[in-house]
């Protein structure tokens, strides 16, 4: 199992923590589990050197605070294995050039900044998540719907590799969840939530102040009907905002639905605003205590890196092999 995130805000939203970290944390008890913070994926977009490094460690914070056990995942971050670049020039010269044209992210990313700020690295990043999720021979990558392409396109080019030189990765498999797999953006139900894209009113992150969030869940657009009812095409916004409750909650939608009969939208909005308060606010309590604490962080890096290094070594050694490569002495 292999996931990343990256560090590129002081804090996640809530579609990262609802489409990939809670189902990272669950998954740790099962699976043998590799989570990274990804700087290099960070640096597609220009970003302050200094803000860099504190979103970092803010991101590692928020992962622990989540629910991380370093004693049951290894956590690391990911330009503290330099194997992921290595792997990723690989990668990148098995793959199409029309192949990689074709990610919906990089098109809707460069449209957005605009030709002149578009990097190489942006074209190519999907490239190196693809290292990324090989290096560990991963069978499940738990992710948001905005990366099925990226798991599909991971998938294709294991199987060319394999192909071409031999049996050496697993093909993974997305692991997305259906009703938490996309949040969407709470003033624009038709949008995803996101960091980048998201008018601050529409995006919950999870170290703003509980009163900022609330405020945010009790103006959020629903629609001009009164029924509280689940229909993500007729009612987007209503449908949102029971997917975040629910699983907050871990109280299914149809309870839900009964539970707010006769009772208007603004009852919906409120409750939940409450609901996320009360889960939001021991997690950023934990997610400070780790920040306090800059020597355990380093500490569990150190630790996380180093077992991340000796799986994506002997991965990159046999890769390296199959194409050819001359061994070092
Ligand atoms: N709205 C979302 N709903 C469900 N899952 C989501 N993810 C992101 N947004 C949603 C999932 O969060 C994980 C980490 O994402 P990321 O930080 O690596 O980058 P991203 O997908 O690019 O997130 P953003 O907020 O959309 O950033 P920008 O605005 O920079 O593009 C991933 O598993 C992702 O699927």
């Amino acid at each position: 199992m292999l996931s990343g995130i990256q560090p590129t805000s002081g804090s996640f939203h809530l579609g990262n923590y609802l489409g990939a970290v809670r189902q990272w944390v669950s998954l740790q008890e099962s699976h043998d589990a590799f989570y990274m913070v990804v700087d290099l994926h960070a640096i597609t977009v220009e970003q302050d050197p200094a803000e860099l490094r504190e979103n970092t460690r803010v991101s590692v914070a928020q992962l622990l605070g989540a629910g991380l056990d370093p004693e049951r995942c290894t956590l690391f971050v990911q330009s503290h294995v330099p194997e992921h670049a290595q792997l990723a020039w690989v990668m990148n010269c098995i793959t199409g050039f029309g192949e990689a044209s074709r990610m919906t992210q990089f098109k809707d990313k460069s449209a957005r900044y605009g030709s002149g700020n578009t990097s190489v690295g942006l074209f190519t990043y999907p490239i190196l998540q693809v290292a990324d999720i090989l290096l560990y021979q991963a069978n499940q990558v738990p992710v948001g719907e905005d990366q099925r392409q990226h798991v599909e396109l991971t998938r294709d080019l294991a199987e060319r590799f394999n192909h071409r030189y031999g049996q050496t990765f697993t093909v993974p498999n997305p692991y997305i969840l259906k009703e938490t797999g996309k949040v969407y953006d709470l003033q624009d139900p038709s949008a995803k939530m996101s960091k980048s894209a998201s008018s601050p009113k529409g995006l919950v992150s999870l170290l703003d102040e509980v009163k900022v969030s609330a405020k945010k869940f009790r103006s959020a657009v629903t629609d001009t009907g009164t029924v509280v009812s689940y229909d993500e095409k007729e009612k987007p916004g209503v449908s949102n905002l029971l997917n975040i409750y629910s699983a907050i909650s871990g109280r299914p939608v149809p309870e839900l639905v009964q539970h707010f009969e006769g009772k208007m939208y603004g009852a919906l909005k409120t409750e939940l605003a409450e609901v996320f308060g009360e889960w939001v606010a021991p997690f950023q309590e934990r997610t400070r205590a780790y920040l306090d604490d800059p020597a355990e962080l380093d500490a569990v890096l150190a630790r996380g890196a180093e077992k991340a290094r000796a799986v994506a070594a002997e991965t990159l050694a046999a890769a390296y092999d199959r194409i050819g490569f001359l061994p070092a002495k």
